[in-house]
């Protein structure tokens, strides 16, 4: 079925002043690509750059080899396009998997797309020698809309490779990366099919050293923190782990981990080594390290906001508590619609409503959910209604303003999604 955006859209996509051809996978809209060169990770001051510079920071005072030199190299310049190829199938994702689905992924066309996560570097990065490394970046997911959630934003990754050398040191000539005894040549909860259970479990303490470590730099000096470590699958990585840490008296997730799949390594060209990867999400760290509870605001350009964050910190140990500037009302208004009857010019689903609102409404839109949603037993239609919820982080919206806004958005929905509005 032909996709609601293709009957408008243009041949070529401009990005950093390239021009993509378009296809049926293309689904980048206007308000992604407006952010693309925001560069919020760079930007001075940023509490995101205040974020990276400490996890630098960290890396680097406590990772150095035997030349004095930093073990982990760091890529923070990396454009987000990347091929369908890099984002998934270099990482092992099959390829019927819900993640690659256009549903979830903003496209450039059927080869390209922005990375739904930095993992998407690790394959080259390897492939290119590297033993230790670290990448900063936008990541971009299709998404509802909330304090939680934002189409774009910022992960690290990093990878750490080990040959029998630098996992077993002296012991190393007693023991083995790869496993020799045919009957322990088996995946299990705790290893991959060829490595050794005692390799695996040494890169698994490394790991979750590493990252304790981190998260106790990064948090630790402004009061005790609980975490837990909560298995998990990933592609890419058996055994898999996430970390999750206690914020005012709820659990959030701050990243994903686990030991590399060996074919991975040994795609790439680094057979005869193991290694663990973990990725991580900057926002979800800097809301719970400065207290900030709206995702949007990362992204204001108002000087409410980033006045808080001016401060060097040469010793990256300040920390500084968030703030909030938006003090206006918020402002719900509730739309109803008929979905299209199946047919060959719109296929609805709910994201596609979502980008439309976000697109049309900026960053006054706060919130989109969907609140109502039957079918008529007769007609065999289909309605939903979405709440969705206006306000400002600068100024008290005018009802007028609102209005506006929302009958621009009916009036998009009903053009683009082929929607009856109610
Ligand atoms: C990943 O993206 C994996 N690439 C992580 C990984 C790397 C696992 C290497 C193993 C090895 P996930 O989708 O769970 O996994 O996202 C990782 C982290 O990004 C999450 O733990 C969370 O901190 C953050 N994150 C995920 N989704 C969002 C979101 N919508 N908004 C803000 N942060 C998010
Ligand atoms: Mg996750």
């Amino acid at each position: 079925s032909v996709r609601c955006y293709s009957s408008q859209k243009a041949p070529t996509i401009n990005l950093f002043g390239k021009e993509y051809p378009t296809d049926d996978w293309t689904n980048i809209n206007k308000s992604i690509q407006d952010k693309l060169e925001r560069n919020l990770i760079h930007q001075k001051y940023h509490p995101l750059n205040h974020l990276v510079n400490k996890i630098k920071h960290f890396f680097y005072k406590n990772y150095i080899n035997r030349n004095g030199n930093p073990l982990f190299s760091v890529y923070d310049n990396f454009r987000p396009i990347v091929s369908v190829e890099e984002n998934f199938d270099s990482l092992l994702t099959p390829k019927d998997h819900v993640s690659r689905s256009k549903k979830d992924c903003f496209y450039v066309n059927k080869d390209y797309l922005l990375r739904a996560h930095t993992t998407a570097h690790d394959n080259e990065l390897i492939r290119s020698g590297l033993n230790c490394f670290l990448t900063f970046g936008d990541v971009y997911r299709r998404d509802e809309i909330d304090a939680k959630h934002y189409p774009i934003f910022h992960q690290c990754d990093g990878v750490r490779l080990f040959d029998k050398n630098e996992l077993f040191r002296n012991a190393a000539n007693e023991m083995d990366i790869f496993e020799k005894d045919p009957s322990n040549l088996k995946r299990t909860s705790e290893k991959q099919k060829n490595y050794t259970l005692d390799a695996c479990k040494i890169v698994e303490y490394d790991l979750k050293n590493t990252l304790t470590n981190l998260v106790q730099f990064i948090f630790g000096t402004s009061s005790k923190i609980n975490m837990k470590w909560v298995d998990a699958t990933f592609p890419f990585t058996h055994p898999s782990w996430e970390l999750e840490i206690e914020y005012k008296g709820n659990w959030y997730e701050v990243l994903g981990c686990g030991i590399l799949e060996q074919e991975i390594l040994t795609n790439a060209g680094a057979e005869n080594h193991i290694a663990w990867a973990f990725g991580l999400g900057l926002e979800r760290w800097a809301m719970i390290l400065y207290d900030i509870s709206d995702i949007r605001v990362f992204w204001s350009t108002d000087n409410g906001f980033l006045s808080q964050f001016k401060f060097d910190d040469p010793t990256h140990t300040k920390i500084i508590k968030y703030k909030p500037v938006s003090v206006y009302p918020p402002c719900p208004i509730d739309i109803s619609f008929w979905l299209p009857e199946p047919s060959e010019t719109f296929t609805y689903n709910s994201n596609d409503f979502y980008d439309l609102v976000r697109d049309v409404g900026g960053d006054l839109v706060e919130q989109v959910t969907l609140i109502d949603n039957f079918e008529n037993k007769k007609t065999k239609k289909t309605s939903h209604c979405y709440r969705i919820v206006y306000r400002s982080m600068d100024k008290t919206l005018s009802l007028a303003e609102v209005n506006q806004l929302h009958k621009l958005i009916q009036t998009k929905a009903a053009e683009q999604l082929g929607v009856k509005i109610r």
